[in-house]
């Protein structure tokens, strides 16, 4: 770390001499492969775009000058270049940086993102706001060449070139997604990628026109706008020519020098956007990842000598991504009309399993969300029956999709949400925590929510034999282990479970999904104290098992909702909602478990539960509270509500 060390603002970066550059890009890559390998991280994508950080501090003046990122997962080298450095140990854990943009983290994060495909928008919008402000620095954009494609993306390029806009789009082609990149815009940048007889052609041309003597400077200036118009004939031109970009490329996105160049001439560009075409290697200069792309986007701890991941040596259960992954295949198998997808995350989802069985009926359309839902609506209408498998946070950006083209049309969509609930280290962008809220409220949806992995099988075969619009969430990470060797059952839509039933006591645990066990285990921990709870394992959120709910509402004093979600709006909002619709909310005291209204943090996931109480602990202390505010208002002679 001999250059690496006296870099703590890029303002250190750009006093080096361009020659230097190759050798800080070395340490910054040792440095992240050494770090990567004890605490792991997005190993792949962050060495794959070493270079072009340090070309962009250095070809631009940042902060001055803005720099946006997209998703920010690859933006390891760049966080050490901006003072954070000393900090990249601590990435993604609790109380340390994220593993993608905060606006609050730095100065030079200009834009906060972990979701893909918002960095043009942004840019975009910064570039206008520079322009009406009279000031006259850079916004230059990064991007993917996986994340290019996203619809906002193309938005925000359609609208650039109609704006003619001063903006500088870096694309880091890579050729990767997570998974390898697909559609038709990657064949598109392929396409460009073979382009190799023009840009040799170019390079000859420009080169020999600069040689000649006295004149060459300006013949070669010329020739600039002749290879433009050249670009915009020999390349396969949509970006290039009509949509309004001027294009530079493709350059070798590992080259220092190369890069600084292009950005240097990318600057000069005054009467509109212009995309600089970058190659690079996902991995870069990490062999085992170079090997294995795919697998190296992220990595967990590893050996440096063989890439070999350093797991715990205790087994651990399957996790619920990959039980989904094969109960969809076993349905598959039985059923024909079901079709599988994925939004460019076929191993995140365990659609990878489909994708390789059933390849003719399972797809992957890339970071597109939204098109992934409109596309499965139009596949019901026509008795095609399809499973969209998409993380809880990223069904985010289809909304309206579920609303507008699944819901009001009450089409027989399957959601499978993923990772619903606390994620972990990914951190605020990533936790899935709204779903239940935006679900919630659109008509005609089911909403429902497994206690373990088994009973998540029956809730996938109960959701494909539904005649409608169903989601289900359930956790990232293992399964409880619970057998899943019997073929899946038909669950009944609305129907809860009673897991542990005390007729005498008065208090009841409702919990949903995740929560159903730890409430178990609390209401265990409060029987040895003499203290008597029903748990009730919900299913469902939407309906809600409204006869066994009113039930116990009217025969209990304290009822505890719990829930890896927001509050607001979720699953103890629903049983709100269902007493106050029955005249019960004076009857009975609710508390309800979740999360409450403000930003969860990175961090190790059963650390962020237990600082929620969403555990066993958290829940049992929960519980007691509650029945020591009975005790209380008893002894006043009060019924158990606040408001009574
Ligand atoms: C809206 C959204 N969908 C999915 C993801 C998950 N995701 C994170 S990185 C990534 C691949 C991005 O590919 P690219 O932009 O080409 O960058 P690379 O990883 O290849 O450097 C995906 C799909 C996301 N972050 N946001």
């Amino acid at each position: 770390m001999k250059l690496l060390k006296t870099i703590n603002s890029p303002a250190d970066l750009r006093r080096l001499s361009p020659g230097q550059l190759p050798e800080v890009a070395d340490e910054i890559r040792q440095y992240i492969i050494e770090t990567m390998s004890r605490v792991g991280g997005h190993t792949g994508a962050s060495l794959g775009a070493v270079e072009l950080a340090v070309a962009l501090h250095y070809a631009f003046d940042t902060p001055h000058d803005r720099l946006v990122w997209d998703v920010g997962h690859q933006a390891y080298a760049h966080k050490i270049l901006t003072g954070r450095r000393d900090l990249l140990p601590t990435i993604k854990q609790y109380g340390g940086i994220s593993g993608f943009l905060r606006r609050d983290e730095s100065l030079y994060d200009t834009f906060g993102a972990g979701h893909a495909s918002t960095s043009l928008s942004a840019a975009l919008g910064m570039a206008i706001a520079r322009d009406r402000r009279g000031e006259n620095y850079h916004v230059c954009a990064l991007i993917g060449d996986a994340s290019l494609p996203g619809g906002m993306a193309m938005e925000a390029i359609n609208q650039a070139g109609h704006l003619k806009a001063r903006l500088i789009v870096v694309l880091n082609d890579n050729e990767m997604s997570i998974a390898p990149a697909v559609g038709a815009l990657t064949g598109y940048l392929n396409r460009l990628r073979g382009a190799q007889g023009y840009h040799r052609f170019k390079d000859e041309v420009g080169e020999t026109l600069r040689a000649i003597p006295t004149v060459g400077e300006r013949l070669h200036q010329a020739a600039k706008t002749v290879k433009d118009a050249l670009a915009a004939a020999v390349l396969p031109g949509a970006l290039v020519n009509e949509l309004g970009f001027k294009y530079i490329g493709y350059i070798d996105g590992h080259d220092t020098m190369s890069l600084v160049a292009a950005l240097n001439e990318a600057k000069q560009i005054k009467d509109g956007p212009v995309i600089v075409h970058a190659l690079t290697t996902k991995g870069k200069g990490y062999p085992p990842a170079e090997k294995n792309r795919y697998k190296w986007h992220a990595s967990g701890p590893f050996e440096i000598a063989t890439g070999k991941a350093l797991k715990s040596s205790v087994p651990a259960p399957p996790t619920y991504t990959a039980v989904f992954g094969q109960t969809l295949c076993e349905l598959m198998e039985k059923d024909e009309k079901i079709v599988a997808l994925t939004a460019a995350m076929p191993d995140g989802t365990g659609v990878d399993m489909a994708l390789e069985k059933f390849p003719e009926r399972s797809f992957d359309v890339g970071i597109a969300e939204q098109h992934c839902v409109t596309f499965s609506a139009g596949m019901a209408c026509e008795g095609l029956k399809p499973v969209v498998a998409i993380y809880s946070t990223f069904l985010q950006r289809a909304f309206d999709q579920i609303v507008h083209d699944v819901c009001l049309q009450n089409l027989p969509v399957v959601f499978a949400m993923d990772r619903a609930g606390i994620v972990g280290g990914d951190g605020p962008t990533h936790h899935g925590l709204l779903d239940i809220a935006y679900l919630r409220g659109v008509p005609n949806m089911i909403l429902m929510a497994p206690k373990d992995e088994a009973e998540m099988r029956n809730m996938l075969l109960t959701a494909i034999e539904h005649q409608g619009p169903i989601a289900l969430r359930y956790p990232r990470g293992n399964g409880l282990g619970v057998p899943c060797d019997r073929p899946p059952q038909t669950l009944e839509i609305g129907k809860a479970e009673l897991l542990r039933d005390s007729d005498k006591g008065e208090v009841a645990i409702i919990a949903y999904g995740s929560m159903a066990h730890p409430s178990l285990k609390a209401a265990e921990q409060l029987a040895k104290e003499g203290i008597k709870t029903t748990v009730v394992n919900a299913r469902f959120v939407k309906p809600l098992d409204a006869g066994l709910l009113l039930a116990i509402a009217r025969t209990k004093r304290l009822i505890v909702t719990v829930e890896e979600a927001y509050l607001a709006g979720g699953f103890g909002s629903a049983v709100m909602e269902l007493l106050e619709e029955n005249g019960l909310q004076d009857k009975v005291r609710v508390l309800r478990m979740g999360v409450p209204d403000r930003l969860v943090m990175h961090g190790d996931p059963k650390l962020l539960l237990a600082k929620y109480g969403l555990d066993a602990d958290g829940i049992y202390t929960r519980v007691k509270e509650g029945i020591e505010f009975l005790e209380e208002r008893r002894a006043r002679g009060l019924r158990p509500s606040l408001h009574s």
